[in-house]
């Protein structure tokens, strides 16, 4: 009933769902490995194309999965093969991955220090692409975003760089320095180092990076012509330890996973930090990577690694909960 008095201000003003300050509901959109709990499937990331059909890298196998969330049955429509490197196989391990404006997917590996690239006309599941080289260069790479003008964003995890690649790939440039930060986590012994993970721009070309380390959310404004101006912490809380992944909603708020509290947080351009769900080890959120929005609905890929408010009571994994999973918010 809190809401009420607004509310029935709204209707007169012509609406009433947006004046509502109700909570979002979180739910599975799909399970990724049906028949398990256990990290047969990993997704770090997941991005949606212009049709609003969502993408995720799968550590385990290297596979581009597509899940239309009309009818969320997963299909294969991209693979990344795996390398050999100085003697040993390397498995792609995929974080972030976003498309350019002319349909085509990127996705940053780190393990092979670049950004692959699979042409939109070769995601297909009946005839599923491979990926190949488009940004060498990026190590630690993990969240990836194109600016207006088509040059790709790639941060660099513990190193704090945020790398520049221009819309024909080749060898990446430092654009950004985050200074480099470690926390401890509450049990005391794992070191949280990331501190730029998911990046994100602003209707205005302003650049923000999620810094996990600590549990912050960066600014840099960013010049004609693509220089970046001196990193500012726009907003700092024990809400956003973990912060992972970044969105903006159609309404300009940045939408942040805090991904070892097993939660969603927004950040308003003035620096207040919200929650807007969190849950125990048994989900819906299950170390929630990234999110993206399709209209007004968010979706979330469950990372489940079994860290902090995700493990089980055993302190050890994460075997509760469903696993690699999507989960949706609708307002
Ligand atoms: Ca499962
Ligand atoms: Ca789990």
């Amino acid at each position: 009933m809190k809401g009420f008095p607004v509310c029935l201000l709204a209707i007169f003003l012509g609406g009433c769902a947006t004046m509502q300050p109700g909570k979002p509901t979180v739910s599975i959109l799909v399970d990724l490995d049906p028949a398990s709990v256990d990290r047969t499937v990993i997704v770090e990331s997941i991005t949606a194309d212009k049709e609003g059909r969502l993408y995720l890298p799968d550590r385990v196998t290297g596979n581009i999965l597509r899940v239309d969330p009309k009818s969320p049955k997963p299909t294969v429509d991209a693979r990344i093969a795996a390398r050999e490197i100085k003697g040993k196989k390397v498995n792609a391990a995929a974080s972030g991955l976003a498309f350019n404006a002319q349909g085509d997917l990127f996705i940053a590996v780190g393990p092979f220090t670049e950004v692959v690239r699979v042409r939109g006309a070769d995601l297909n599941a009946q005839k599923p692409g491979t990926a190949q080289t488009f940004a060498t260069g990026t190590a630690g790479a993990n969240g990836i975003v194109f600016d207006r003008q088509g040059n790709l964003y790639v941060s660099g995890g513990a190193s704090g760089i945020v790398y520049r690649v221009g819309p024909n790939g080749g060898a990446a440039q430092s654009s950004v320095q985050i200074e480099k930060f470690s926390r401890t986590l509450p049990d005391g012994k794992a070191q949280q180092a990331i501190v730029a993970n998911g990046v994100e721009f602003d209707s205005k070309g302003n650049l923000y990076v999620a810094d996990t380390a600590r549990g912050a959310v960066w600014k840099i404004e960013m010049a004609a012509g693509g220089k970046a101006g001196k990193p500012v912490i726009l907003a700092q809380s024990p809400l956003l330890e973990g912060a992972d992944g970044l969105a903006f909603d159609g309404g300009g708020k940045l939408w942040v996973t805090a991904n070892e509290r097993n939660a969603i947080v927004t950040v308003t351009m003035d620096g207040k930090v919200e929650e807007i769900a969190k849950n125990g080890s048994k989900g819906p959120l299950e170390f929630p990577g990234n999110i993206v929005f399709v209209g007004n609905t968010a979706y979330v890929n469950n990372f489940d690694t079994p860290r902090r408010d995700n493990m089980d009571a055993n302190g050890k994994t994460a075997l509760d909960g469903i696993g690699a999973s999507i989960a949706q918010i609708k307002p």
